[in-house]
């Protein structure tokens, strides 16, 4: 197929309640909306999940709306593929960027499922009817605010629950919580907020049964990661650190980690995201998806790479419910006991309410 039109919508919904991290705090969220069609008149769409803020990864906003308009529009309407794991062949001279590759590239899995009429999921090699769904519980006021939210997913049956850490917000609530509930699937999660002079506080953190700790160190610092791996039990999982093939290569030989956090977006698409996950698998890593508060069209993206059979640990696939009141796709995805079904429909498997998304965009520009 070839696209013959895209067209990117700014987007931005309000969280139902404020989300922390020991990089950001936000109150609503502000996604790129991607949609191509093709000569035939097929339609797909895919988003671009960047922060608005350089404070988790390198691109804002503003910075993917200049990549698509500079770069990868252009690219793309002139590039004839026959498969999108193909497409990224596309961009591969760009550098970086993966967020806004990552939006792209979906939107092309997409329009060339429902083309096919194929499941997404199944498109990617997909086996899983279901995928277990945690949550991601940002930094509270209080430790007795954190214990409520705690309460809450796990009633509603969320399969592990993930703390964000920063210094001064680690180890007391991670008692708090552990104490209150000793069977609890648990992980922690720190953005990359402490250096390796503060490593003692990993040294407290491995004594509470948690399943990993993720990103303690910042992205670079891969031999940092693999001297605490290397003294403490629990295992170290990655999210930032690994942004392509060859950082999970030198992270896996450094045995940086053992287990990888698979993120769409910073892997730069779906394609190398499946890429990540065979390699982390042969390696004998576990993996899981994580997310990026996606709206409906990124988080069924989500739903799909997670139906792969490597992803043996519980995904940061909570239903939309959890971040946002109306979301822009129907139906909107939902956990029930912690599990998120894998739509049967063709493409991402929801149908994306495109006249909200025209209403709700703050710009559009279209190639
Ligand atoms: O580190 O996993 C992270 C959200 C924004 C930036 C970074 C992260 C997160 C999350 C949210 O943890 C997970 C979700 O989408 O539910
Ligand atoms: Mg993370």
């Amino acid at each position: 197929p070839k696209v013959s039109k895209i067209e990117v919508f700014r987007v931005s919904l309000p969280l139902v309640r404020v989300f922390e991290t020991s990089s950001h705090r936000k109150a609503y969220l502000e996604h790129i909306l991607v949609r191509v069609e093709d000569g035939d008149g097929a339609v797909g769409w895919g988003e671009i999940a960047s922060p608005s803020d350089p404070y988790y990864c390198p691109e804002t906003v503003e910075d993917c709306l200049l990549m698509v308009d500079r770069y990868l529009a252009p690219a793309l309407l002139s590039a004839d593929w026959a498969h999108p794991a193909d497409v990224g062949a596309a961009w591969a001279r760009i550098r970086g960027h993966e967020f806004a590759k990552a939006g792209v590239e979906m939107a092309c899995w997409d329009l060339w499922c429902r083309a096919t009429d194929l499941p997404l999921a199944r498109a990617l090699g997909g086996t899983r009817p279901e995928i277990e769904a945690g949550v991601s519980l940002g930094i509270e006021r209080t430790v007795d605010d954190l214990l409520a939210q705690v309460d809450r997913y796990a009633a509603e049956g969320y399969r592990r629950i993930k703390l964000k850490i920063a210094p001064g917000w680690d180890v007391e609530p991670v008692r708090a919580v552990r104490t209150a509930r000793p069977g609890l699937p648990l992980h922690v999660d720190a953005n990359g907020a402490y250096t390796e002079g503060q490593s003692a506080v990993f040294t407290e953190l491995d004594d509470f049964g948690l399943t990993m700790i993720e990103q303690p160190y910042a992205p670079g610092a891969l031999a940092a990661h693999a001297r605490l791996q290397a003294r403490i039990a629990t295992p170290l999982c990655l999210d930032e650190s690994v942004e392509d093939l060859d950082r999970l290569d030198t992270a896996i030989t450094l045995e940086a980690g053992r287990i990888l956090n698979i993120k769409v977006s910073r892997m730069g698409g779906l394609a190398p995201a499946r890429a990540a996950h065979d390699r982390a698998v042969a390696a004998g890593w576990q993996v899981w998806c994580g997310g990026m508060h996606e709206f409906g069209i990124g988080r069924a993206a989500n739903v799909a790479i997670a139906s792969l059979p490597g992803f043996t640990l519980p995904s940061d696939v909570s239903g939309s419910d959890k971040y946002y009141e109306r979301d822009v796709v129907e139906p909107p995805i939902r956990a029930a006991d912690g599990l998120v079904p894998v739509p049967p429909g063709p493409g991402l498997g929801h149908e994306v309410d495109e006249d909200l998304v025209r209403r709700l965009a703050s710009a559009v520009m279209a190639w």
